[in-house]
């Protein structure tokens, strides 16, 4: 049996190196907090990761850090590349605009996406509603008759407007609707198409805005 004397001894001694362990933990901390060396080689091994995050977050609709658009899908051609990169498209600066690709078949709702950098092209065209600042055009043929309802995402002061017949404004088709948000104002329009008609849509700003924006068309049948 071991006498009593050296319990509180060996106490006094496990209290004193756990202090000393707390305190080369808190200066480590501050080490660690401070010096360069241990956080580079920390970002070092976190970097592949973030890598495969940015990569594997490309594609969801929402634009991360690193991509300079999403569309939600991981197809090429459309504006916005597979690895979220804008793709200048041919055409988008005039009528009759790029073309714009509707899937789907059948009763299913078609839809599309198109994706334009308006900063780069030129302010030709203007509407009912406004749209004063640099735009691009879309020309979209629906294979079935329904409701067109194209929105423009991503572009914080947008104007979506539409016409028939691309370079005649008097075939505007009527939208001009109240908004209720003063922040994205006039980003939809809605109208009836027929199919194997011709559409055009433009993605104008209101107040010079520009910026890249997503067209994103659907057409219920
Ligand atoms: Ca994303
Ligand atoms: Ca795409």
């Amino acid at each position: 049996m071991k006498p009593l004397v050296f319990r509180p001894l060996a106490m006094k001694l496990s209290l004193a190196l756990a202090g000393v362990l707390l305190v080369a933990c808190a200066s480590s901390d501050r080490v660690l907090g401070f010096e360069s060396s241990p956080d580079a080689a920390l970002a070092a091994d976190d970097a592949p990761a973030r890598a495969d995050q940015a990569s594997s977050a490309c594609a969801d609709g929402k634009l991360d850090p690193g991509e300079a658009c999403d569309d939600g899908n991981a197809d090429d051609g459309d504006g916005c590349s597979s690895t979220c990169r804008l793709e200048p498209l041919a055409g988008a600066d005039t009528c009759p605009g790029a073309s714009l690709t509707l899937r789907g078949a059948g009763s299913e709702p078609r839809r599309g996406v198109l994706t334009l950098d308006t900063r780069a092209l030129r302010s030709t065209y203007t509407s009912a509603c406004g749209g004063d600042a640099r735009d691009g055009v879309a020309r979209v043929v629906p294979d079935t008759g329904g409701l067109l309802t194209a929105r423009i995402k991503g572009f914080v002061g947008s104007l979506v407007h539409a016409r028939t017949v691309c370079a005649d404004p008097t075939s505007e088709l009527p939208k001009c609707r109240p908004s209720t948000s003063t922040s994205v104002v006039h980003d939809v329009v809605s109208f009836a198409v027929t199919a194997g008609k011709e559409y055009f849509l433009f993605m104008d700003g209101l107040d010079g805005a520009s910026g890249v924006g997503t067209l994103d068309v659907t057409v219920v049948p």
